[in-house]
Parts: structure tokens; C-alpha cells; sequence
């Protein structure tokens, strides 16, 4: 289906989860435009509306970022806003028929149930900027959590080292989006060199360089 976009909004900054959307629409190269909306504790200026401001709660109800306006449509939830752009305006990048819908869908439900909360807490842990997070309970206990996923990772890219129909798609923004939380764990990657591979591939990429430089900036 040929599709125009009407209107697109991304709500969000790049230093939130606003960022796997923005790398998405900067592959897909379609203009949006981009309400810069805040975390409260990510408020610097007075001018700034941050998710829990009225006018954005009318978007998300939830106060959290991002969230998409297309025409009449709102969707929230970041993984949710890939899977629709993707559907609408992915070409390549989205799905070619209802199996390939069904395994972008899988992956991006197996990314926030199996990964996210353990690689947030990786995340964490390296922020925390001690030589040695990787050794502290909380962290550990996180990488050990999260061997078990990288190893299911492993076996499928191991394949055409792609997550789905053997090309870059939706699903490895996704995913890669997710594991970008665990990056700093050194162990899990030298474990699984496919999942290696294929993180340094996908974050390779000219528009994933460009929206780090936006969370950077
Ligand atoms: N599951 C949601 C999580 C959204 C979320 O937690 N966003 C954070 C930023 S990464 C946020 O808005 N935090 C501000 C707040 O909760 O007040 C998604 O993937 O969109």
C-alpha cells in the first residue's frame, strides 16, 4: 500500500525510548515533525513540557515518552510506534506479509519481556561510572539473567544474521534498541559473536550514528 504521511508527530527526546522511533524514521526517511517533550528530571529549561505536563498527558495518559500522532491516529508504547511505522511507510523495512508481521511482532514482545528490565539494569550499573559495576550483585545477576535470551539471539542471527526475512528490518531496530541497554557487558557479547556481529552491524549504521549524536547532543 503506497502511503502519505498526514501529519506525523514523534513526541519524545532521543535520551528516552523516543530514540528507537527517531532511528526508525530517520531510516525510513520520512519527514515528521519533532515535539521534543521531557522526562520531569530531564527538565533544564522552564519553557520545556515534559510527560507529565497536562497537554501531553492528553497524548499518553500514561505520562511517558514517546508517543506518535499520524493524522487521526495515537499510539504509544516505543515498540508499538516502530511496528505500525514500519506496517505503514516501512517498504523493506516492514513486513512483507502477516508471517513476517507475526515474527516483528514476536521479537519486539520477546525484547521488552525477556531483556528490558535486565538490561536497564545494566545500563544502570555502568552509569553508576565504577571501574567495577560489572561486579557488583545487582549487575551480575543481571548478565546472568540475560544469557539466557543472548543465547536465543545467538542461534537466530547465527542464520542470515538478520531477525527476520534475511534483511535489516523493523524487528533489529527493535531488539537492538533493547540490547543497546546491555552494550557495556563486555561477557555477553564475547560469548555470542553473532549477537556481536550483528550489534556492531546494526549500530554501524549512518542513522543509528545520528540519533546518538542527538542523545549525546
Ligand atoms: N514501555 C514504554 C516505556 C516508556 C518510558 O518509560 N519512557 C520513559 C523515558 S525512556 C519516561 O517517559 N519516563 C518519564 C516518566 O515516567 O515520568 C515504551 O516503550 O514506550
Amino acid at each position: 500500500m503506497a502511503a502519505t504521511t498526514t501529519g506525523l508527530k514523534l513526541y519524545g527526546i532521543a535520551r528516552s525510548r523516543a530514540m528507537r522511533n527517531l532511528w526508525l524514521l530517520a531510516e525510513l526517511g520520512i519527514p515528521f515533525e519533532h515535539v521534543k517533550i521531557v522526562q520531569t528530571y530531564n527538565k533544564t529549561l522552564p519553557d520545556e513540557v515534559t510527560s507529565r505536563d497536562t497537554e501531553f498527558l492528553a497524548i499518553n495518559p500514561n505520562g511517558r515518552i514517546p508517543a506518535l500522532i499520524d493524522g487521526d491516529v495515537t499510539i504509544w508504547e516505543s515498540m508499538a510506534i516502530n511496528l505500525y511505522l514500519g506496517r505503514k511507510y516501512g517498504g523493506p523495512l516492514g513486513p512483507v506479509d502477516l508471517g513476517e508481521e507475526g515474527q516483528m511482532t514476536m521479537w519486539s514482545f520477546w525484547a521488552t519481556n525477556e531483556c528490558e528490565a535486565y538490561a536497564i539494569t545494566v545500563h544502570e550499573s555502568s552509569m553508576a561510572k565504577s571501574e567495577d559495576w560489572q561486579q557488583t550483585p545487582k549487575a551480575q545477576a543481571a548478565v546472568e539473567h540475560l544469557d539466557a535470551p543472548f543465547s536465543v539471539l545467538e542461534t537466530a542471527l547465527s542464520k542470515t544474521g538478520y531477525l527476520v526475512g534475511s534483511r535489516f528490518t523493523v524487528a533489529d531496530v527493535n531488539v537492538a534498541m533493547v540490547i543497546f541497554y546491555a552494550r557495556n557487558a563486555s561477557a555477553l557479547f564475547e560469548r555470542y559473536p553473532s549477537v556481536a556481529r550483528w550489534y556492531a552491524a546494526v549500530t554501524a549504521r549512518p542513522h543509528f550514528q545520528l540519533v546518538m549524536k542527538m542523545r549525546e547532543g
